[in-house]
């Protein structure tokens, strides 16, 4: 489908339209389309922009990632189909490795998607032929690498589920979350949670590891200086003022700035 550029929400269509086009092909699981309305509505009732705490979190995961021994970015069916050219300039930028690992693995995704990446730039990505188990997860989701997610010091984990966001966390790792709902378990699990849209936050990390990478002692003044508990209770008031301000606006049927755009 054409989307016109002139479209008010012309970011967030073209996001769905990559979402369905992936989901033909066998890349993201049709659990997936649900998540990500799930993830819309929230984006919604944020105003479709990276919001102040989230920029704070963004700024601390590029710290730790900056100051990691083995960083490793997680990526899914999703993310793939979503942020796979701007994962591969983050991973090189900090530098990190890839690791493909699904909720819904199949063998056949899983090639899918390392082929993706590899197509927008990675090298050396992780997936095939995991050699370790994340202790603690049922599902398929406990299958690693030794050179990837399970050795890893600091794991980036976009769009996950809480079980694993949890065990990692249990392994002592740093574990920095990508995820809309502030609610989730894995918001509410993860060491860094960071609150905004996928591809926005990804491209916000990797601006900020361009920008920390020549000062490794404002890199540790970051990790000192982030709370997240703090932070998580910031971007809280961030939505409390949001519905505030919707609500005047919507009862004065006036002008509902950086929402509702249909
Ligand atoms: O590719 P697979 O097999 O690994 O499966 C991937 C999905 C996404 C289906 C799987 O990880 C899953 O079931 O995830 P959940 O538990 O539904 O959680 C996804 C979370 O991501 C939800 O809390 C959504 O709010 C959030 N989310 C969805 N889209 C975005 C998002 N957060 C940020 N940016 C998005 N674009």
């Amino acid at each position: 489908m054409k989307i016109p550029r002139s479209h008010p929400r012309y970011d967030s269509l073209v996001r769905r339209e990559r979402l369905v086009r992936a989901w033909k092909e066998g890349v993201a699981v049709p659990e997936g389309l649900i998540a990500h309305g799930r993830g819309e509505a929230w984006d919604y009732l944020f105003g479709e922009e990276t919001s102040a705490p989230a920029l704070v979190a963004e700024r601390a995961a590029a710290a730790h990632l900056l100051a990691a021994e083995r960083p490793v970015i997680s990526v899914n069916g999703n993310v793939a189909a979503l942020a796979a050219r701007e994962v591969v300039q983050l991973a090189r930028a900090i530098p990190a490795r890839i690791e493909v690992n699904l909720f819904h693995r199949t063998e056949t995704r899983v090639a899918k998607i390392v082929r993706i990446l590899e197509r927008a730039g990675a090298r050396d990505v992780l997936g095939r032929g995991p050699n370790a188990r994340i202790p603690g997860i049922e599902s398929k989701r406990a299958l690693s690498h030794r050179d990837g997610i399970f050795g890893a010091d600091v794991v980036l984990v976009p769009l996950e589920d809480g079980d694993r966001a949890e065990a990692l966390v249990r392994m002592k790792k740093v574990v920095i979350s990508v995820d809309l709902n502030p609610l989730s378990r894995t918001s509410q699990r993860s060491t860094i949670p960071i609150v905004d849209e996928l591809t926005r936050a990804i491209l916000n990390i990797k601006k900020f590891v361009e920008e920390l990478k020549a000062d490794p002692p404002e890199v540790a003044r970051i990790r000192r200086a982030y709370r997240r508990n703090g932070n998580l209770g910031a971007v809280f008031s961030f939505l409390e003022w949001r519905l505030s301000h919707l609500r005047r606006g919507v009862l004065r049927g006036g002008k509902r700035s950086r929402t509702p755009k249909r």
